[in-house]
């Protein structure tokens, strides 16, 4: 089922300059990026991003790294999506994630780790909604798409 997951390539990987290697990876999977836009995170934002964990204690760490450098926000489309992304990023902590991962090839930090993924289809919804209007979004059909998947997928 073709699914949308919003992704944040986080101020750590844009200071590391690690953006392009991030958008190849999704690229490389043969995910379409639908919508992309660079930004500074408020921390307004972030608290309506990280609405689930404000109370906790690591939060206003949490805040003000995630609202200390400007950040990629991408919507990427593809078949299941929302969970492969998920899985291409790895464990929380750099330290737990696998090899071959996002983040245990890139990160040695839970905090540090370098890319956000929606973690299932309301969380995808609310997150889009918050980083980009309807009209933002591309929903070409690419024209490789043949080549990417069976008729039936
Ligand atoms: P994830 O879904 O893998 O991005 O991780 P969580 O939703 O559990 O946590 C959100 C962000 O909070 C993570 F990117 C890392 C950060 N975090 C901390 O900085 N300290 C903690 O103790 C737990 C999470």
């Amino acid at each position: 089922m073709r699914e949308r997951t919003l992704v944040l390539l986080k101020p750590d990987c844009v200071q590391r300059r690690l953006v392009g290697q991030m958008i190849s990876r999704f690229e490389n999977k043969g995910f379409n990026i639908v919508a992309m836009k660079l930004l500074r995170i408020s921390p307004d934002l972030a608290r309506q991003h990280y609405a689930e964990h404000v109370s906790k204690p690591f939060y206003p760490g949490l805040e003000r790294f995630i609202t200390g450098g400007p950040v990629v926000a991408l919507i990427v489309e593809g078949p299941e999506a929302i969970r492969v992304v998920r899985e291409m990023l790895g464990a929380t902590s750099g330290l737990q994630s696998a090899p071959g991962t996002i983040r245990g090839d890139f990160s040695c930090s839970r905090q540090m780790n370098l890319v956000h993924a929606s973690d299932g289809p309301a969380a995808a919804a609310r997150e889009i909604a918050l980083y980009f209007d309807d009209g933002e979004i591309q929903a070409d059909e690419l024209t490789l798409r043949p080549w990417l998947l069976a008729a039936d997928e």
